[in-house]
C-alpha cells in the first residue's frame, strides 16, 4: 500500500489530523494496534478550548458537540470554605466547551467513515522506518499477515506509550519530565453535577475537581496517594470524601448515585524535544503530557494538529515547506506555555505534604491574589481559555 501521510494511532490526534487530510484532499492512513470500541471505552478529557472547537468545525465534526456540548462562561475555585468564580468571558471574551473526548473521538471516527477514510485497527507491532532517509515506510501485522505502508510522511499521534518516539534514536531527542507524588480518582455517575460550572477545590484533605458531561452525568477526581487502590474506594467512601473538600454550598448540593467508571490516573509534566525527525513528526501526548489540573493535554494535541496541518497542506498544495520546516518550534513555544500553566495549577491546587507549613501559606497567597487582583484573574483565565495558536 502506498499514501502520503501514514497516521499512527487513532486517539483525538490522529483522527482530527486524518479528517483535516482527508478533507483538503491529502491520501492518509490511519493505523492503530487496539480496535475502535477499546479507545472508545477509554475515559479522557473533558474541557474544549475555542481552538479545539474551532478545528472539530474545520474537520466537519462539530454538530454533535454544539448541540450536545456546555458552553462555560467561568469555573471555580473553592477553598477556606468559599467559592470564588472566575469570570472567563468578561476576564477574556472567550468560553470554553464542555464535551467528552470520548463523545469528540466519536465524532471524528464517524466523520472519517462517512468520508471514507482508511484506518486499519488491531495492527499489531506498528513501526516507522527510514523517516531520517528519502523514502519512510510502516509496517505492521495483522491476521497473522506483516504488512508495508510506503508514505512521504509519518504522524506519530500514538500517544505517551507508543512506538514512535521511542523508534528516535536516543541521542536525537532531549526530554523534560517531573512525576507528581499523588494520583486523580476519578468516577463518572449519571447524577446531576453540584454546580453549572467546574469548581477545583483546594483542601487540607487534597484537591477535588467536580466536573460533568452534560447536565446529567457528572465526572469527579479527588487527590489520592499513588499506591491507593479502586476495590478500596467504594462509591460512598468517595462521595464521603469528595463532600468534606468542598464548600458547604456544593457539599449540600451533591447528589450522589451509583458510578460506572472509576479510575485512578498518574499525573506528570513530559517534554519531547524536538516534534520532528525528518518525515516523522511527533503530535499530541507522543510529545508531551500535563497533568490535567489545566485541562491542557487535549487541547495541545490540537494545537499540534493545527501546526502540522499546515506544514502537510502548504507542503502538498502550495509545494512549500516552510510550514512544515517551523512546526516543531511553533508547536513547542505553546506546549511549554501550556506546561507551565497546567504545573502551576498543579502546584496551587494540591496537597504537597513534604512542602510543609511555608508551602500550605504560599498556596493561600496564591488563591487570595487570584480571586482579589483582576490582572491575576485575567492572567490565569487567558491560559485556561487557551493561549492563541
Ligand atoms: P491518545 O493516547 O489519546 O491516543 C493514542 C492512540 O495511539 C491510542 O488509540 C493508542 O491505542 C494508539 N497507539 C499507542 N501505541 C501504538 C502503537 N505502538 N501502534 C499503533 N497505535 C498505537 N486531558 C485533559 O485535557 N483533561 C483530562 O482530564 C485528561 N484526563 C486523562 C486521563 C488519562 C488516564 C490519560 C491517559 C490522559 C488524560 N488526558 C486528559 C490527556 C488526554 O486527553 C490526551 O491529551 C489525549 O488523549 C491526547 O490524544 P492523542 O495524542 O491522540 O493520544
Ligand atoms: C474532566 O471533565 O475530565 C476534566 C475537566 C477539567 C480538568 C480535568 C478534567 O482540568
Amino acid at each position: 500500500m502506498r499514501t502520503q501521510v501514514a497516521i499512527i494511532g487513532s486517539g483525538p490526534s490522529g483522527l482530527l489530523l486524518g479528517q483535516l487530510l482527508t478533507n483538503a484532499g491529502i491520501d492518509n492512513v490511519i493505523l492503530d494496534r487496539v480496535g475502535k470500541d477499546y479507545i472508545l471505552g477509554r475515559v479522557r478529557a473533558g474541557v474544549l478550548e475555542e481552538g479545539t472547537v474551532g478545528l472539530l468545525q474545520e474537520a466537519g465534526a462539530d454538530a454533535r458537540m454544539h448541540a450536545e456540548g456546555l458552553s462555560h462562561d467561568g469555573f471555580s475555585l473553592a477553598f477556606d470554605g468559599r467559592d470564588h468564580r472566575i469570570d472567563l468571558f468578561a476576564l477574556t471574551g472567550k468560553r470554553v466547551m464542555v464535551y467528552g473526548q470520548t463523545e469528540l473521538t466519536r465524532d471524528l471516527m464517524e466523520r472519517r467513515e462517512k468520508t471514507n477514510g482508511v484506518t486499519i485497527y488491531d495492527a499489531r507491532n506498528v513501526e516507522p522506518h527510514d523517516f531520517g532517509g528519502e523514502l519512510p515506510f510502516v509496517t505492521y501485522e495483522k491476521d497473522g499477515l506483516s504488512h508495508r505502508i510506503d508514505c512521504d510522511f509519518i504522524a506519530g499521534c500514538d500517544g505517551y506509550h507508543g512506538i514512535s518516539r521511542k523508534s528516535v534514536p536516543e541521542k536525537s531527542i532531549a526530554t523534560y519530565e517531573r512525576i507528581y507524588p499523588f494520583g486523580w480518582l476519578g468516577i463518572l455517575a449519571d447524577v446531576s453535577p453540584v454546580s453549572h460550572e467546574l469548581v477545583y477545590a483546594n483542601h487540607p484533605r487534597g484537591f477535588a475537581l467536580c466536573s460533568m458531561r452534560s447536565t446529567s452525568r457528572s465526572r469527579y477526581y479527588i487527590q489520592c496517594p499513588l499506591d491507593e487502590k479502586i476495590e478500596d474506594w467504594s462509591d460512598d467512601r468517595f462521595y464521603e470524601e469528595l463532600r468534606r473538600r468542598l464548600p458547604d454550598v456544593h457539599a449540600e448540593a451533591l447528589v450522589t448515585g451509583p458510578s460506572f467508571e472509576k479510575s485512578i490516573a498518574p499525573l506528570r509534566s513530559f517534554v519531547a524535544e524536538p516534534m520532528r525527525f525528518g518525515s516523522l513528526f511527533l503530535v499530541g501526548d507522543a510529545a508531551h503530557i500535563v497533568p490535567p489540573t489545566g485541562a491542557k493535554g487535549l487541547n495541545l494535541a490540537a494545537s499540534d494538529v493545527h501546526y502540522l496541518f499546515e506544514g502537510l497542506r502548504d507542503h502538498y498544495l502550495d509545494h512549500s515547506n516552510s510550514a512544515l520546516a517551523a512546526y516543531s518550534g511553533r508547536a513547542l513555544k505553546r506546549v511549554w506555555k501550556s506546561v507551565r500553566f497546567s504545573w502551576s495549577m498543579t502546584m496551587l491546587m494540591h496537597r504537597f505534604p513534604e512542602g510543609g507549613e511555608f508551602g500550605q501559606k504560599i498556596q493561600e497567597a496564591e488563591l487570595d491574589y487570584l480571586t482579589h487582583s483582576t490582572a491575576a484573574a485575567a492572567s490565569l483565565a487567558e491560559n485556561y481559555v487557551g493561549l492563541p495558536y
